[in-house]
């Protein structure tokens, strides 16, 4: 059993499970008062944990499917073409959160944040490691003076970007077992919002 860092169930409010109705003792073992209906992931890194009924007559089927990750590159594209080039900036700390859909389908009332926010790092990487199989989308705070390029354009997946900039989010990827995708694309243009009639510059 792993906890978020703020010792929230991330895997429980995964599966739309109240995580009030899931609590943990000193020695980590879990309890519940809850019925499950379906499969619950117990999202297992090293170490142990224990499942513990509260009725005699209960089973627990504990299957562990290995966590996959989401990775990619944040830049800047400078020429607007959509595609990473040689020489386009790559961007550190721009803030990414990372939701799964729940259902399948992005932008409804189910989908919930999983992993704590992560930055891009000084060479405008990230990884977003950890995923319990099902479909994820990444969704960046737009920096100051910036906006999204152009989705998915040029037609390379290695040096596209994947987010849709109406949306605010990326495209949904799946993610199933030790898989990662590791070409999850953020590009930015620098923008100068139009002021009074005048063109700011950055
Ligand atoms: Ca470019
Ligand atoms: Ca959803």
């Amino acid at each position: 059993m792993r906890l978020g860092p703020d010792a929230t169930f991330h895997w429980a409010r995964l599966h739309g499970i109240d995580a009030g109705s899931v609590s943990v003792d000193n020695a980590g073992n879990v309890y519940s008062t809850e019925r499950f209906d379906r499969y619950v992931d117990l999202e297992s890194g090293p170490g142990t944990f224990s499942a513990l009924s509260p009725e005699d007559d209960r089973m627990a089927f504990v299957k562990y499917f290995p966590p996959g990750a989401l990775a990619g590159v944040v830049w800047s594209d400078l020429n607007l073409n959509g595609a990473r080039d040689l020489g386009e900036p790559l961007l550190a700390d721009v803030k990414l959160r990372v939701y799964s859909t729940v259902d399948g389908n992005a932008d409804d009332d189910d989908d919930v944040q999983v992993l704590p926010i992560v930055y891009s790092d000084a060479s405008g990487a990230f990884r977003l490691a950890g995923l319990t199989p099902g479909s994820y989308f990444v969704r960046p705070e737009l920096p100051a003076a910036r906006q999204y390029t152009q989705y998915r354009a040029g037609g390379d997946a290695a040096c596209d970007s994947d987010v849709i900039g109406d949306l605010g989010r990326t495209a949904v990827f799946s993610v199933a077992g030790l898989a990662e995708t590791s070409d999850v694309g953020i590009g930015l243009f620098a923008y100068a919002p139009v002021l009074g009639g005048k063109r700011h510059a950055e």
